[in-house]
């Protein structure tokens, strides 16, 4: 018998998830600055299929349509990025009233029709003009986006009751300032990692500016976390394990968690001397208790010990380590589909800190979609790769985990950033020329698994 609601806790919380530039568009409205990623669209050759954020889904001016189709999913929530140009265009200064009349728009809309706001004030949107300062290797860009969080509480906190301080800085930090294929594009080796040490204090910093701006408000955190296994028994490939477990979660679990660097990882990397002058004292300031861990699961590393390949990687110091596919079922984007890893991350962090409340905050799958003669979306692997993973969420809660929530990647089809519009993740169907939305198969499922209506 097929996975069902009733399966999990009443209280449960069942939403999607988007990022602002993903979905937005109107990158030169309400006095919008650039981002680095409005510059590093524009570089050539940076984008797959040389699309651009600039239009997206178009989601400023369609905002209305597309809290309906949240309602019409049947979700009870609803997780969404602020942009951090949209509120202060230059990375500084007082918060722009139209990128915040935006967001307290949207909050409105959802808390009407019955949708919880979750917001993410930081998905990988920099100020381009704090990039020209430095951008996350500069420790005072901590201190900017905790500066800004503050405004953005402050102003929003009666509508929107809980807040992610980031997303995924693992991506912020190594594909960002290491293999350089995210914005802003720089290929620092290993000096990324402080960029990973600025991101955590600019958490660390901003999560008591958010509860003393709203008291009540829930606030977490959002890491992307894999399972991780060596290839073999070999001294060799555990060891490769263990660094990539190392530079993937633990630099990041640990220090929000448990208020410690991993030193191996810091030895990895050869930066531990850098972490012991400029890192260590801020480990208290990182460790502010949270509500919540946000988990973005999508897939397991398989790892061996190998020879680097001479690019720049998004593995630093461990450039020798190699990803070995194992003929698991791989998704789009060539990601093994493990829904059993699923568990593995929840364990790991559940055991890093017991009972914290957990909540996946992003998991979906990219598929070529085909609209048929009929206008439907018909989409079973991506349907099949939910159900699969909503299973391991039951799971995980049979098994006593403290896992309060599950938000899909994505509500509709939308940038994916480095891959463009090449490359498809939601439950809704875009059509870029038109803008039309239709909801895919995967999308169908999920509403009659939330409606209790499967059999
Ligand atoms: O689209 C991204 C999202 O912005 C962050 N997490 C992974 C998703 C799929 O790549």
């Amino acid at each position: 018998m097929s996975v069902r609601r009733d399966d999990f806790p009443s209280s449960f919380t069942w939403g999607t998830a988007t990022a602002a530039y993903q979905i937005e568009g109107a990158v030169a409205e309400g006095g919008r600055g650039p981002s680095i990623w409005d510059a590093f669209v524009r570089r050539p050759g940076a984008i797959t299929d040389g699309t651009t954020g600039d239009v997206a889904d178009d989601h400023v001016h369609r905002v209305g349509e597309d809290v309906a189709l949240m309602a019409g999913l049947g979700v009870d929530a609803y997780r969404f990025s602020i942009s951090w140009p949209r509120i202060q265009p230059e990375g500084t200064g007082p918060a722009l009233r139209d990128g915040i009349g935006f967001y307290r728009a949207l909050a409105e809309r959802l808390l009407a029709v019955g949708v919880t706001p979750w917001a993410t004030l930081y998905h990988w949107d920099l100020p381009q003009a704090l990039e020209e300062r430095g951008g996350w290797l500069e420790r005072d860009t901590a201190h900017r986006f905790a500066e800004y969080a503050g405004l953005v509480v402050e102003e929003l906190a009666d509508v929107v009751p809980n807040w992610i301080t980031l997303n995924e800085p693992w991506c912020s930090a190594f594909l960002g300032y290491a293999s350089g294929v995210h914005a802003p594009g720089r290929r620092e080796g290993s000096r990324a990692a402080r960029a990973a040490h600025h991101l955590l204090l600019g958490h660390g910093l901003a999560v008591p500016v958010v509860r003393e701006a709203a008291p009540e408000a829930v606030v977490g955190i959002t890491l992307n976390l894999y399972s991780v296994r060596p290839a073999s028994d070999a001294a060799a490939d555990v060891d490769a394990a263990r660094r990539i477990d190392g530079l993937g979660n633990r630099l990041f679990l640990d220090p929000v968690l448990t208020g410690s660097y991993p030193e191996d990882v810091l030895d990895d990397l050869g930066e531990a001397p850098w972490f012991a002058e400029n890192a260590l004292a801020d480990l208290p300031t990182i460790a502010a208790p949270i509500d919540f861990l946000g988990v973005n699961y999508y897939s397991r590393h398989t790892t061996r010990a190998g020879e680097p390949d001479g690019r720049p990687s998004a593995n630093p110091g461990s450039e020798s380590v190699e990803f070995v596919e194992t003929g698991a079922p791989v998704t789009q984007m060539g990601w093994e589909i493990h829904p059993d890893g699923l568990l593995d991350v929840l364990e790991q962090a559940a055991a890093a800190a017991p009972g914290l409340p957990l909540v996946v905050t992003e998991n979906g799958s990219a598929y070529e979609d085909h609209v048929g003669d009929d206008g439907s979306v018909d989409d079973p692997e991506r349907l099949a790769y939910l159900r699969q993973h909503v299973e391991a969420c039951a799971e995980a809660v049979r098994r006593g985990l403290p896992l309060t929530g599950y938000f899909a990647w994505t509500l509709m089809d939308n940038f994916e950033w480095a891959w463009g519009h090449s490359r498809r993740f939601g439950l809704v169907h875009v059509d870029y020329e038109t803008q039309a939305r239709t909801p895919k198969s995967s999308g169908l499922w999920f509403r009659r698994f939330l409606r209790s209506e499967l059999d």
